[in-house]
């Protein structure tokens, strides 16, 4: 049976784990402690070199990097099809998507730490920007895929929730904000959903990544470096 190595609270292995549900593939799950580092043992660095999860190992073949994992899940099991057929479709799906990875995610720790370290202006410009983009391409639609869930739709869906607890206000984004409600109410997204105690779990796991990077980069300039 197809193995699924995730973090019940990685909201990169949500990617995953919500195609996983929207297609009814079986499979079984794999959890790897990420708070007590199994990431970095032997045995897992056969499975993902770079110590992250989502992995996925299909009979022997193995695969690492969610967005590739949703590529090969979707075209090896296509019945519930995520994936748009025509061109110009499946290139805004993959722009949602690359939006969503460099503009959104590449700030998440930013926000889980604002209260710390205020955002400066450029990280909320290009976070603004990035809302705006998501609220026109939902513009008139149901999901990112018109009337139907895409691959666009599960990378964003693991992410918008997340920075909606973190607080970020969706007010002047009503299209994206009616879309995060849509998609949190869909039995897949209420079943990967941590609750409050697990989602303050991981904001204090985001911080203290954040604090251990700080304190090694101090180290490197103390070094001279
Ligand atoms: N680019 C990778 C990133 C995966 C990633 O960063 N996963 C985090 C959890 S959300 C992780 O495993 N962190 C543990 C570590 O890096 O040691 C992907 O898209 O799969």
């Amino acid at each position: 049976m197809l193995k699924f190595y995730y973090h019940p609270l990685s909201p990169i292995s949500r990617r995953v784990w919500l195609l996983l549900l929207e297609k009814q593939i079986s499979y079984q799950p794999i959890e790897v402690n990420l708070g007590n580092g199994q990431q970095f043992e032997p045995e897992f660095l056969t499975i993902n070199p770079f110590h992250h999860v989502p992995v996925i190992v299909d009979d022997d073949f193995r695969i690492f990097e969610s967005l590739a994992i949703l590529d090969y899940l979707e075209l090896r099991y296509p019945d519930l099809a995520l994936m748009p057929t025509k061109i110009q479709a499946i290139t805004k799906m993959r722009m949602v998507q690359q939006v969503t990875v460099n503009e959104l995610m590449s700030n998440v720790t930013a926000v889980v730490n604002a209260q710390q370290q205020p955002l400066s202006d450029t990280q909320q410009t290009r976070l603004a920007t990035a809302w705006q983009f998501l609220d026109d391409e939902l513009q008139g639609k149901t999901y990112f895929g018109g009337d139907r869930l895409n691959l666009g739709d599960i990378v964003v869906g693991a992410t918008i929730p997340l920075f909606y607890r973190l607080g970020v206000s969706l007010n002047d984004y009503p299209c994206l904000d009616a879309w995060r409600q849509r998609i949190s109410d869909r039995p897949a997204w209420q079943q990967t959903q941590p609750d409050e105690s697990n989602f303050g779990r991981w904001q204090k796991w985001v911080q203290l990544q954040i604090r251990r990077k700080n304190k090694s980069k101090e180290k490197l300039t103390q070094l001279g470096y």
